[in-house]
């Protein structure tokens, strides 16, 4: 029979050997090694949201080594992080943990309806860096989507042929949704099916809520009684959503919020069968003791369940 590890891995069944050592390099680290789930700590944040809101709420997080040696103290199964913070530590952390190098990025300072990131990095940056694997985000419901899709076409296929597993961040946003759209469940699952069908190894979604955004989607979910009451039901449905649970799907962990509310998030997650969390704010913004308890316990709930 074959272990759980080895179970994920015979899904990729067209990686070289080199896509392949990544993955199993990620799912043989941290508290989480040998289960087949995942705690990534990404910080991408002082990019996307700007180093006050990301970092002021505990300052250490200012500096690029903290993040690492979080990563590294909390047990995760990789960092994840825009070209410079990687930079910044790739040297002291060489292969102490696995790095997952953010190949596009967002900035908060234009605003407007339609997202559009910047390719901020390369394939060559993240063999340079020693990466485990690359990052990317698309925004399904943007006016720019076909073009994030169509880079990231380019950048898997060349990630793939160098041995880098692709991990995609899937968010909808933009003029094609409406606000509650971006997390709704339909939208959710279907995020998640464009980033598998984009080749994506590993699938980032946001855990999605009860709404149903597009009529045509409603009409399927009430004809065919798909569950989507509770979180546990919706995240199943997205795992189903991403080639019947052959990808690796996990979840964000979203702003800044207390304990209890992050841990039961954690539960729904783990019992509909999540691949696992990829937590940065909740993490990075409490004091370091604080965090890696949090991370301590995310962790344990994913492992206790089968
Ligand atoms: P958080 O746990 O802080 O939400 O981090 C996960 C993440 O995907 C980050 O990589 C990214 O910067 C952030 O969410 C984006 O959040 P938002 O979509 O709310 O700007």
């Amino acid at each position: 029979m074959l272990n759980r590890v080895d179970e994920i891995l015979s899904f990729y069944e067209s990686d070289h050997p080199g896509v392949l050592k990544n993955l199993h390099w990620m799912m043989n680290t941290g508290r989480l090694a040998g289960t087949g789930k995942f705690v990534i700590l990404p910080v991408d944040q002082g990019f996307e949201h700007g180093p006050a809101r990301s970092f002021a709420k505990n300052s250490p997080g200012y500096g690029p080594h903290y993040h690492f040696d979080l990563a590294l103290a909390a047990g995760c199964n990789a960092y994840a992080a825009p070209l410079g913070f990687l930079e910044a530590g790739a040297r002291k952390y060489a292969g102490k943990i696995p790095l997952i190098l953010k190949l596009n990025n967002s900035d908060s300072l234009l605003g407007g309806k339609n997202p559009k990131p910047a390719v901020t990095g390369s394939i060559k940056d993240a063999l340079r860096l020693g990466c485990a694997a690359i990052g990317f985000t698309i925004y399904p419901g943007s006016t720019f989507r076909n073009e994030m899709y169509m880079e990231l076409r380019e950048l898997a296929e060349e990630a793939k042929a160098n041995g880098l597993p692709v991990v995609v961040w899937s968010y909808p946003r933009g003029e094609g949704l409406s606000k509650a759209g971006e997390t709704a469940i339909d939208v959710c699952a279907y995020a998640a099916q464009i980033a598998a069908q984009l080749g994506a190894h590993i699938i980032k979604v946001k855990p999605p809520t009860d709404f149903i955004e597009q009529d045509a989607a409603k009409k399927v979910y009430e004809s065919e009684k798909i569950p989507i009451a509770t979180l546990a039901q919706r995240v199943q449905h997205v795992v189903q959503s991403s080639f019947g649970g052959r990808r690796i799907v996990i979840f964000s962990g979203g702003e800044a919020k207390g304990t209890d509310e992050v841990l039961q998030e954690i539960k729904g997650i783990a019992d509909g069968g999540g691949f696992g969390s990829i937590v940065g704010r909740n993490a990075f913004q409490r004091q370091q003791p604080d965090a890696v308890k949090l991370l301590h316990a995310i962790q344990d709930i994913y492992r206790q369940v089968k």
